[in-house]
């Protein structure tokens, strides 16, 4: 075959084009990129980490017995909320900052809040809507309406259903776990509580019902399910599999909290396990991060006792820096009241604390900075000291590969006040840092501004207001290379 001139030049121009392709790409391949520390987040995992704060509405017949956990042989026709509007509920939710709304469509008490085909205790018994109503549609259709996201509590423990503690319970529990899993739409989190305090109607029995809590569900079976028909969504109980319960109900996460736990042997409502839940395990095995579940009254129902202790919006920012702010979620609970809204003490709570950490976090004071680090991972700038300061949580800084101790400091270009320091590690690289400092550039020389340990998803340094012109990030430990993606700096109002 014979080319023509303007073939061997096209020929020509491929080759020199390969060439310098070759050499641009050459350098950057020669810098590894870092390898995954440890136990790293499924991508459910992920989508969740982002969500930091949602709600729990806790609401059925206790709403009208003033209880907490209801005996199961309630009466349907007393749930009949006056007044009910799903709007204005999630709207007090979506003022107070939360991104989900987590629905109790069946507590201990065993009414099932939809029209369940598996048991007659439902609200299809009682009154509101004329046994036409479905709250868990109402909910879920009006927390769509205003960009939250939903899920559900169903409660293995069931107080109402003769069957509780023998085979066919567990095939009902699952029964209704498909109802609210196909008819719902998409579900963020499936939440299995883990309490089981013995006694219950149980159909007439009114006896003490003790289970095996290793076997009795069979968890995998069901989580299985969830699995199937909900692949995105994330499952909860006090031991996993995706998101654990922090070990609490006070809404704190411990200091540190490591996201990974050894939770080969940890199971739902074990005793005993708190502690290691508050705080995970470093170097655990598994990625489980921690819920920090709490209500915003004493009580996880609504009862007019309590309206007037109501968390101030205070109390739920110091809870927001100790959930969100360890790398946890803050799970707050607001129970709707008798006329199915939420009253209006917990509303003005909800809507200020909303409005304060909303604020915070609207001006990121590092915006603009110059960034400089001590180590840059191979000197390319795909590992750049700047990549903190974008919004991607997976563009990250990193250093390299035996350097465990490094420096990042940022020049802010003038002076600027803050007291809150945000950081975040690449978590799909896994928990790498141990323990770190930040300081501040303060009369000539660097002052210690705060310090911690353990970095994960987020963790947030509540300080005193402090002005000044350069910060700097310290890591003094690290398990492996650091990979950080987030620096950022926020003034807490007032
Ligand atoms: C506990 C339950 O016993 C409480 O009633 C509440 O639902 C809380 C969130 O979980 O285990």
């Amino acid at each position: 075959m014979k080319f023509g001139v303007n073939m061997k030049t096209k020929l020509l121009l491929l080759l020199l084009c390969s060439i310098s392709a070759l050499a641009i790409a050459l350098p950057r391949m020669a810098v590894q990129p870092p390898k995954p520390y440890g136990a790293v987040p499924a991508e459910r995992q992920i989508r969740w980490h982002e969500l930091e704060t949602y709600a729990f509405l806790h609401f059925t017949t206790n709403t009208f017995t003033d209880k907490e956990w209801g005996y199961g042989d309630e009466d349907p026709k007393i749930f009949n909320p006056t007044d009910f509007d799903a709007d204005q509920i999630v709207a007090a939710l979506k003022a107070g900052g939360m991104k989900a709304v987590i629905l109790t469509a069946k507590h201990h008490d065993g009414f099932c809040m939809w029209p369940t085909k598996t048991t007659a205790h439902n609200i299809s018994q009682s009154p509101w809507r004329n046994g036409k109503g479905d709250m868990v549609k109402e909910f879920a259709d009006a927390a769509r309406r205003q960009g939250l996201k939903v899920g559900v509590y169903l409660s293995p423990w069931d107080r109402n259903s003769a069957n509780y503690g023998k085979p066919e319970y567990v095939a009902m529990y699952r029964e209704q776990l498909r109802e609210l899993l196909t008819n719902y739409g998409e579900l963020f989190e499936v939440w299995h509580d883990g309490a089981n305090g013995g006694d219950g109607f149980y159909g007439g029995a009114k006896e003490k019902r003790k289970i095996d809590k290793t076997s009795y569900y069979d968890w995998p079976t069901t989580w299985a399910m969830v699995r199937r028909l909900q692949p995105n969504a994330v499952v909860f109980s006090d031991a996993g599999p995706d998101i654990r319960w922090v070990g609490n109900e006070k809404g704190i996460a411990g200091d540190p909290c490591w996201t990974t736990i050894n939770g080969e042997n940890i199971y739902p409502g074990q005793e005993g396990i708190e502690k290691q839940l508050n705080s995970g395990d470093r170097n655990g095995s598994v990625w489980r991060p921690a819920e920090c579940d709490v209500s915003i009254r004493p009580g996880w129902f609504w009862h007019e006792a309590q309206n007037d202790k109501v968390k101030t919006p205070q109390q739920l920012m110091d809870l927001y820096f100790a959930s969100v702010g360890r790398g946890a979620s803050f799970l707050l609970n607001v129970p709707p009241d008798r006329r199915g809204r939420i009253h209006e003490n917990d509303v003005k709570a909800l809507k200020e604390f909303g409005d304060r950490f909303g604020q915070m976090l609207a001006v990121n004071l590092a915006k603009g900075a110059k960034a400089k680090a001590s180590n840059v991972r191979g000197n390319d700038k795909s590992f750049a000291a700047a990549n903190v300061l974008d919004a991607d949580r997976f563009s990250d800084w990193a250093t390299d590969e035996n350097v465990t101790a490094a420096e990042l400091e940022l020049d802010l270009s003038g002076e600027k006040t803050f007291s809150v320091v945000r950081l975040r590690e690449n978590i799909k690289l896994g928990h790498r840092v141990d323990e770190f400092a930040i300081d501040v550039w303060k009369d000539g020389q660097w002052a210690e501004f705060g310090k911690a340990t353990s970095i994960g998803a987020q963790r947030l340094l509540r300080g005193q207001k402090v002005t000044t012109s350069k910060v700097r990030l310290r890591i003094t430990k690290a398990a492996a290379s650091p990979c950080i993606s987030e620096f950022s700096l926020f003034a807490e109002p007032g």
